[in-house]
C-alpha cells in the first residue's frame, strides 16, 4: 500500500506494512519460519541474513506499528518489557531516570531491582504533576518514563507539556501507551521521542501473543537501537509477527467497542451500592476528565474500582464471574478481571507504588456489554 498521512486509522489498521507476497501474490502476509537466509556470495543476500537481526514476517509487522503510531521506525520485540529494556540500554551507568510513580509493576521491578544495580538512577514521581517532574529533574536526567493513562490506576499524564518539559531539559520522553493504543492517542505526535507499547495486549488484541514495540522518529536513536536489539536479541518470532499484525487489521473497530462497553459498564459500577468507588477517565468523576477528552480519541476499555466491601468483596468479585476470566493481562477480546495488588503488581508490594488490595482491575472486552453488566450484577447483588 502507498504510504500517506492521509489514510485513518481504519485503514491503515488493515493496509499498513502488508504488501501482497512478491512471489506468489499471497495477501496476507507469509510467516516466514526461517532462521537464516541463503546467501548468493559470501555476504551478499536479499536483505535478510539472519532472523534475529530481521525476517520479512517482521519488517511488515514493524511497517505497520511505525504507521499505527505516525512515527518513521518501528522495532518489535519478543515481550513488552523486553522494548522497555531495549530503550533503557541507552542510558549509561551514573546517568538518570525521572520515571512515573505510577508505572507496571513489571516495569518498576526492571528500573528499581534489575537497572539500578548496574548503576542507573531512577527517581519515582507523580507525572501529573508538572511541578514536581521538573523539580526532580537533575543535571544526569537522560529520560522522563511515564504511562498514560497508567496502570492500574488509570492516571492521566499531559503528554505534551512532559514533552516541552522534556525538550527544555534536553531529555527524551518515552511513553508507555500500551493502555490507550494507537487507536486512542498517538504521543510521538504530542512531543514524545519514544513510544512503547506491549502488543501482548491492544495491538494484538487476542490473548495468543506476547509482544513488544518501540516506535520513534530520529534515525540515529533508531540505527542504536536495531544495533542493541540485534546484539541482545530479544526479538519475537515470525509466528508471533504474523498473529500480531492479524490482530492489528481489527485494532479500529475492537478499541470502539471496547470504548462503548467499559463506558456503560463503568456507569453501572458508578451506580451500583456495593461499590465505592469507579476509576475510569471517561467518567465525569475522574479527576482528569477533562484531560482525558482533549488528549484521547477514546476512554478506552480498562475501569479499576474499589468495594465497600474491600478486599474481601474484591476477592469474591474476581472469582465467580463467570464472562470475565481471573486473569492477568488485558487488551484482549475477552474481558479479564484481576486484583492489581496479588497478581500483576506484587513486584511493588513493599514499595511506595504498592496498590491497595482491595482495587480490583477489569480489562472490558468486546462482548454484548448487557452480557457483562449482568455477569458483574449478579456477583455484587450477593455482597
Ligand atoms: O507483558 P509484556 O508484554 O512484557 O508487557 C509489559 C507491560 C508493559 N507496559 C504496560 C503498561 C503493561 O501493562 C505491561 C504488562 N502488563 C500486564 C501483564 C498486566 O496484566 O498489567
Amino acid at each position: 500500500m502507498t504510504q500517506s498521512p492521509n489514510f485513518h486509522l481504519e485503514t491503515l489498521a488493515v493496509h499498513a506494512g502488508v504488501e501482497p507476497d512478491p512471489q506468489t501474490g499471497a495477501v496476507m502476509t507469509p510467516i516466514y519460519q526461517t532462521s537464516t537466509f541463503a546467501q548468493a556470495d559470501v555476504a551478499q543476500h536479499k536483505g535478510y541474513d539472519y532472523s534475529r537481526s530481521d525476517n520479512p514476517t517482521r519488517t511488515a509487522l514493524h511497517g505497520a506499528l511505525a504507521a499505527l503510531e505516525g512515527g518513521t521506525y518501528a522495532l518489535a520485540f519478543a515481550s513488552g518489557m523486553a522494548a522497555i529494556d531495549t530503550i533503557l540500554r541507552l542510558i549509561k551507568p551514573g546517568e538518570h531516570v525521572l520515571s512515573g510513580n505510577d508505572v507496571y509493576g513489571g516495569t518498576f521491578r526492571l528500573f528499581d531491582k534489575v537497572l539500578s544495580a548496574y548503576g542507573i538512577e531512577f527517581t519515582f514521581t507523580d507525572t501529573t504533576d508538572e511541578t514536581a517532574v521538573s523539580a526532580a529533574i537533575q543535571p544526569n536526567t537522560k529520560l522522563i518514563w511515564l504511562e498514560t493513562p497508567t496502570n492500574p490506576m488509570l492516571r492521566l499524564t499531559d503528554i505534551a507539556t512532559m514533552a516541552k518539559l522534556a525538550k527544555k531539559a534536553g531529555v527524551w520522553l518515552g511513553v508507555d501507551n500500551t493502555f490507550a493504543s494507537p487507536a486512542l492517542q498517538n504521543p510521538l505526535a504530542l512531543g514524545a521521542d519514544f513510544v512503547v507499547h506491549s502488543t501482548t495486549k491492544y495491538i494484538g488484541g487476542h490473548s495468543d501473543v506476547v509482544g513488544g514495540a518501540i516506535i520513534l522518529n530520529d534515525t540515529a536513536v533508531y540505527e542504536r537501537l536495531k544495533f542493541l536489539q540485534n546484539a541482545a536479541g530479544a526479538v519475537p518470532g515470525p509466528m508471533d509477527c504474523f498473529l500480531t499484525l492479524r490482530g492489528i487489521k481489527t485494532l479500529a473497530i475492537r478499541m470502539a467497542q471496547h470504548c462503548r462497553n467499559a463506558t456503560q459498564i463503568a456507569q453501572f459500577l458508578a451506580d451500583h451500592p456495593a461499590v465505592a468507588e469507579v476509576i475510569y477517565p471517561g467518567l465525569e468523576s475522574h479527576p482528569q476528565y477533562e484531560l482525558a477528552q482533549r488528549q484521547m480519541k477514546g476512554p478506552g476499555g480498562m475501569i479499576s474500582f474499589i468495594l465497600h466491601g474491600g478486599e474481601a468483596a474484591a476477592r469474591l468479585v474476581a472469582r465467580d464471574t463467570q464472562l470475565f476470566t481471573l486473569a492477568e493481562s488485558l487488551g484482549g477480546v475477552e474481558s479479564l478481571i484481576e486484583l492489581p495488588a496479588p497478581m500483576t503488581h506484587a513486584s511493588v508490594a513493599d514499595s511506595p507504588l504498592a496498590i491497595d488490595p482491595g482495587l480490583v482491575r477489569v480489562s472490558v472486552g468486546i462482548e454484548n456489554a448487557q452480557d457483562l453488566i449482568n455477569d458483574l450484577k449478579n456477583v455484587l447483588n450477593k455482597l
